[in-house]
């Protein structure tokens, strides 16, 4: 890797400007209740970017209130579904006139490559505003067939005030997996971004309004987990509860949300997910494919002919043009993509043994490839880790895989002189009960592992408290159609990784929570049946 904390020099790193510090409630940003701020630093540097007004239980009380009076007395959820729809669509293209604003912001907050928050996560998260803007008015309910003469039918209504707990690894997806179908469904919602990355919600607010959505509508409380988290997922105003972060974190919302008023909650949780390559797979297609899964923070948008999605999200949305610099960064960044902060990266890796050590060799190639450094340099492929904890967690993780005896094959270290850079990493010689086997490591680490047999690879690749996503490459379709089947996860992804559209329904089995995000099942959960029955005439009652 070129692993030098920059990249190299000879690109522009722009001044950010950070236009929205405030706390967003009933549609004014404001001060905390407190006072209280907190900063926000950049994980290329580690300086401080900008102080956050830091909300907590006093601020997220006035943020349930406001949002309960919108949905209680107030137009949102009263309005047709086109009429939502309408402000839904204006809302996605005023995210489109602010691409390179709000693709800045994610990265001096979260350390995301520029590039890729440019033509993906930005526009990936216009077009899935307009995916739910587009159903807003096509939410309906059934004609019931009741025996004895009754008429029943069902309605289905918004569920109410939605609370929204959403991490850092991909500030602006999450933020509208989460607030897009809650919206489109006639919901109000209050957000509690990550602490570590609040400066895109508050853009998103700010937009929102712009684009007519009510006061009260929708509402975002930077602050704290412990504090404005847990005041959210305890509140008895709160209808609903969505979260997506840790297991430990989930497992914490879940009992609050059940000592407090028994809301129903989804979670979206840590993942461990394997990718399983046959000895029939094109080895430099499985390679590439691999370290994509593994190291990506960021979906790919070239050279994997399987990956149509992701090609054709970037391709259809707004950026029409791109620029001979990014197909360049593009091209030359294949392979080695970013840092392995992401739910359902494919870090447990098996390989089948007749293709193993080939393989071995030419995954430690491609990852040495691999440029480290400023997420604003086009031809970087990697950036740093969120921030100090997550890159000291899997630095921490890295030892103890040495220490359980696993071989370190490349990378291993942390890189530059400041900021939170790890090399990407290879382990070898790794046990099926190993701890960066069996752990979230959320960095850039692989291991990888030898079988022989498909029964033995099906009962490995479920060895794991999680269940979100897994990858199987193989040209055999027996093969595929059975590993697919017996693997206990809410993704698989066949020949191909990460291909994720706003019509794919995404979320895990096991530890790895339960509840979609995505797709009409996403919709779904932000919406409940009401059952109305009438007597026909003449039936005795
Ligand atoms: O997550 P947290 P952290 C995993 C990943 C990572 C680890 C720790 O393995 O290394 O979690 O990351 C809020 N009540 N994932 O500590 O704490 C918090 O403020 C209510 C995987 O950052 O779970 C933030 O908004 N809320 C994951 C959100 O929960 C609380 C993405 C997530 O933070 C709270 C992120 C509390 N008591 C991390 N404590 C994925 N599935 O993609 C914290 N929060």
């Amino acid at each position: 890797a070129a692993a030098n904390g920059s990249g190299g020099k000879g690109f522009e790193v722009p001044k950010v400007e950070v236009r929205f510090t405030k706390l967003f409630i009933n549609g004014q940003f404001v001060d905390a209740v407190s006072g209280k701020t907190f900063e926000t630093r950049d994980p290329r540097t580690g300086e401080v970017i900008a102080n956050i007004a830091e909300g907590d239980k006093a601020d997220v009380d006035l943020a349930v209130k406001a949002a309960r009076e919108a949905f209680d007395n107030g137009p949102w959820p009263r309005m047709s579904g086109y009429e939502r729809g309408r402000i839904l669509y204006k809302f996605a293209d005023l995210i489109d006139q602010h691409v390179e604003e709000l693709a800045m912001l994610d990265t001096v907050d979260a350390g995301k490559l520029f590039l890729v928050g440019k033509v993906w996560d930005i526009p990936g998260a216009a077009h899935l505003l307009r995916y739910y803007a587009g159903a807003a008015d096509k939410i309906h309910g059934e004609t019931l067939k009741m025996a004895q003469r009754m008429h029943g039918y069902t309605l289905k209504e918004p569920v109410g005030v939605v609370g929204h707990i959403v991490p850092w690894n991909y500030p602006t997806t999450m933020f509208f997996f989460k607030v897009s179908p809650a919206l489109a469904a006639g919901c109000t919602v209050v957000v509690k971004p990550a602490e570590q990355t609040p400066l895109s919600a508050l853009f998103y607010a700010h937009l929102a309004r712009e684009a007519g959505v009510p006061d009260g509508v929708l509402n975002v409380v930077p602050g704290f987990g412990p504090t404005a988290g847990a005041a959210v997922a305890s509140h008895m105003d709160v209808d609903k509860l969505s979260f997506t972060g840790s297991t430990e974190v989930g497992r914490l919302v879940m009992k609050a949300a059940a000592e407090s008023n028994l809301k129903p909650i989804s979670l979206e949780l840590g993942g461990k997910s394997p990718v399983v390559i046959f000895d029939d797979a094109d080895l430099d297609m499985a390679v590439k494919l691999v370290n994509f899964a593994t190291y990506t923070n960021k979906v790919r948008v070239h050279d994997l002919p399987c990956c149509q999605v992701s090609d054709h999200l970037v391709f259809s949305s707004v950026i029409t043009s791109l620029s001979l610099s990014l197909s360049l960064s593009l091209s030359l960044s294949l392979s080695a993509m970013s840092k392995g902060e992401i739910c359902v990266a494919g870090s447990r890796v098996y390989v089948q043994e007749g293709i193993y050590d080939a393989f071995v060799k030419k995954a430690a190639e491609l990852a040495k490839k691999s440029v480290v450094g400023d997420p604003f340099n086009p031809r970087v492929n990697q950036g740093p880790q969120v921030d100090k904890d997550q890159y000291e967690k899997v630095l921490k993780y890295i030892d103890i895989g040495m220490r359980e005896g696993a071989t370190l094959v490349t990378g291993g270290k942390p890189c530059g002189d400041k900021g939170y850079y790890i090399e990407p990493t290879i382990f070898t010689d790794v046990k099926d009960d190993m701890s960066i086997v069996q752990d979230e490591i959320f960095g850039p680490v692989m291991a990888l592992m030898k079988f022989k047999t498909v029964e033995e690879v099906i009962q490995k690749a479920n060895n794991t408290r999680y269940g979100l996503a897994a990858g199987i490459v193989t040209k055999n379709i027996d093969i595929a159609n059975t590993v697919s089947r017996s693997i206990r996860a809410g993704a698989i992804w066949i020949n191909c990784y990460l291909a994720f559209d706003p019509d794919a329904p995404f979320g895990g089995y096991k530890m790895s929570g339960f509840g979609k995000d995505m797709g009409m099942d996403g919709l779904e959960k932000y919406l409940q049946t009401k059952t109305v029955v009438t007597p026909l005439y003449n039936t005795p009652w």
